[in-house]
């Protein structure tokens, strides 16, 4: 640590300190600290210059697109943007949310919404591995689950959760392999909430849900007692753990931060997965979905008392520990995977028996991730800061050794939210990378008016000592990310013609008699009319066709070309209709020609020489 930061650490501490600060006042200090350390700017300025030109980047990064409702897709460590997903928004360039297929996806999460907050993406394993096939991810804003296929890099699948409201925090069963998809709904409800104990709030209540990862059905609920927040994974299939707050079960803020302690609670998935066999459950009106009670008390679970309002929940990627960060507490709370088994063998008095440790770390602590060599670096969004620490030295600490646990502490640029290191979720974290999401940017970048970006900021770990070696802006509001190394992917370069994600409109072309690579046909059903064409670099098959005014019109493309990277579009001006057609991808839209004229489609993916020249007309009879 250089002696520079270490005092303006300090500075910030001492800062903090004399100014009587509890808890969410914090949010407000740290505001009135951001634009006080001009020698930070100074001092961690830098480009990135780690991946040469034309050279490609070692991990895949996928990053949470918060309130825009989408997935990115960043190199690393280059920093560099490559792709974006929509999920749960829609994309004009995409045509997501135009598309049929896209709508098909949409519709599996009710709705119709427009929006999403997509918080976090975590990717299906295999032994505590990632193995490159689904990326899931939450949609707070309406109580969603998505899945994206990391073959097409598309979202294949929306499911929207019953008997809940506002799904947070999201993980994955790591071993032995991804069966379920762990959700915690945050907001407490009544159950079911059909109109009744609305002024009740003593009868509100939230659930654990786990979703089947392949079938994306929910398989079953958990009530719990409190509001979930995070959530982490075993490396067993035992255990999930979530973090919860609110152990008062209040509606306002007061009424929440009142209890000093709430918990981290363990679901015991084995007990789970039994008792619903057995049939030892209850539904929730309409939905189908078996829940069990979970609550305080229940064999099913675990409530380990924590310092009020934890947060974020990592597993080490030794598989011993769970860490609760502690967000209103400098501290975060270690617990001893093995002591939770003992707990459940009904060895242990006190839940909180199953702690091993609560190092205190600096203000605000919010998520932790590993690098695999036994430290641990967690995000301190009042301090702005990273800190790093050992997990053996502060276990030998909380047992009364002498040892200093802290190994460094470096700012970062302002109020990190999470982190994440390379590999670091799995039994592969390397430490190599550490990313932290900063929420503000304040003055680092060029004013583009009252709404700033926010700043991702890129550290090298693989060191003694923590280094930033990129500092760039992005938009709202990556919440978090995952580091992926590219030798678990396999993204395919061209679409292959069986491909699930157009089977519909395959099936729709077979019952109308089309061979979707042949046929450039035009099927007439009373008032729907289905123009079945093909598109090769630069024209349709289709030049011009006729309908009459309100007829449902649904274009079905299929791209011929083989060639990678020649992507088609259609395009139809003055319709609101726009999709992306890929190399061997069928694509279709569906839309009512409702104003008579002379109405021009066009490719809009630049995709040849003649390009512009690739067009046509839909004449529509008054
Ligand atoms: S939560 Cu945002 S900083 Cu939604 Cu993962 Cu912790
Ligand atoms: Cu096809 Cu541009």
């Amino acid at each position: 640590m250089s002696k520079e930061s270490e005092k303006q650490g300090l500075t910030r501490r001492e800062f903090l300190n004399a100014t009587a600060m509890a808890g969410v006042a914090g949010v407000s200090l740290g505001g009135g600290l951001m634009g006080m350390s001009p020698a930070f700017a100074a001092k961690s300025a830098s480009g990135n210059a780690t991946v040469g030109l034309g050279e490609l980047d070692e991990y895949y990064g996928f990053w949470s697109g918060g309130q825009s409702g989408e997935v990115r897709i960043l190199g690393l460590p280059s920093m560099r943007e490559l792709m974006r997903i929509p999920v749960f928004n829609m994309d004009s360039a995409t045509g997501w949310g135009m598309s049929n297929e896209s709508k098909d996806v949409l519709a599996g999460g009710g709705g119709p919404y427009f929006n999403g907050d997509a918080h976090h993406p975590h990717m299906s394993m295999t032994d505590g591995r990632y193995d490159g096939k689904y990326v899931f991810i939450n949609d707070k804003a309406n109580t969603r689950v998505a899945r994206i296929r990391c073959d097409i890099m598309k979202t294949d699948k929306i499911t929207s959760i019953p008997n809940v409201s506002a799904i947070h925090g999201l993980r994955v069963q790591k071993a032995p392999y991804t069966k379920y998809v762990f959700c915690n709904a945050e907001f407490r409800i009544p159950h079911p909430n059909d109109g009744r104990d609305l002024t009740d709030p003593s009868k509100y209540r939230t659930m654990f849900s786990a979703v089947n990862a392949e079938t994306m059905e929910v398989d079953w609920q958990v009530i719990v007692d409190g509001n979930l927040d995070n959530t982490d994974a075993d490396y067993t299939g035992k255990y999930a753990c979530s973090t919860c707050y609110n152990s008062e079960g209040g509606v306002t803020l007061a009424e929440s931060i009142a209890n000093e302690r709430d918990w981290a609670v363990v679901f015991n998935i084995p007990r789970i997965e039994k008792a619903i066999e057995k049939g030892m459950f209850t539904t929730l009106g309409d939905s189908k979905v078996p829940v069990v009670d979970g609550t305080h008390g229940s064999k099913y679970t675990l409530y380990i008392p924590v310092p009020k309002s934890p947060h974020g929940l990592n597993t080490s990627p030794d598989g011993k520990y769970f860490v609760a960060n502690g967000k209103l507490s400098p501290t975060v709370s270690i617990i001893s995977i093995s002591k939770i088994d003992d707990w459940f063998a009904g060895k242990l008095k006190e839940p909180r028996d199953t702690i091993v440790a609560e190092p205190e770390l600096g203000l605000g602590p919010l998520h932790t991730a590993f690098d695999g060599r036994g430290n641990a670096y967690t995000t301190l969004f009042i301090d702005s800061q990273i800190a790093k620490w050992n997990v053996d030295d502060a276990i030998k600490a909380y047992q009364g050794k002498k040892v200093s646990y802290i190994k460094q502490k470096l700012d970062v640029h302002y109020q990190p939210g999470h982190n994440h290191t390379s590999m670091g979720e799995t039994r592969d974290a390397d430490g190599k990378w550490l990313v932290a999401l900063c929420k503000f940017s304040k003055d680092r970048f060029l004013p583009v008016g009252p709404l700033h970006p926010e700043n991702d900021q890129l550290i090298d770990i693989s060191g003694d000592e923590m280094k930033l070696v990129h500092d760039g802006p992005t938009f709202a509001e990556p919440h978090d990310c995952m580091i992926v190394h590219r030798s678990k992917m396999k993204p395919l370069k061209i679409w292959k013609r069986d491909d699930p994600f157009f089977a519909n409109t395959t099936a729709m072309a077979k019952r109308d008699g089309i061979n979707l690579t042949t046929d450039n046909k035009i099927i007439r059903n009373g008032k729907k009319v289905r123009v079945y064409m093909t598109s090769i670099a630069p024209s349709f098959g289709i030049t011009d066709f006729k309908v009459k005014k309100g007829d449902e019109v649904t274009v079905v493309i299929t791209n011929l070309d083989m060639i990678e990277d020649v992507t088609h579009g259609f395009c139809v001006v003055n319709h609101g209709v726009s999709i992306e057609i890929g190399p061997q991808q069928t694509a279709s839209v569906t839309f009512v020609a409702n104003r008579p004229g002379v109405h021009w489609y066009y490719c809009n993916w630049f995709c040849h020489a003649l390009h512009m020249e690739m067009r046509g007309r839909m004449l529509v009879e008054a």
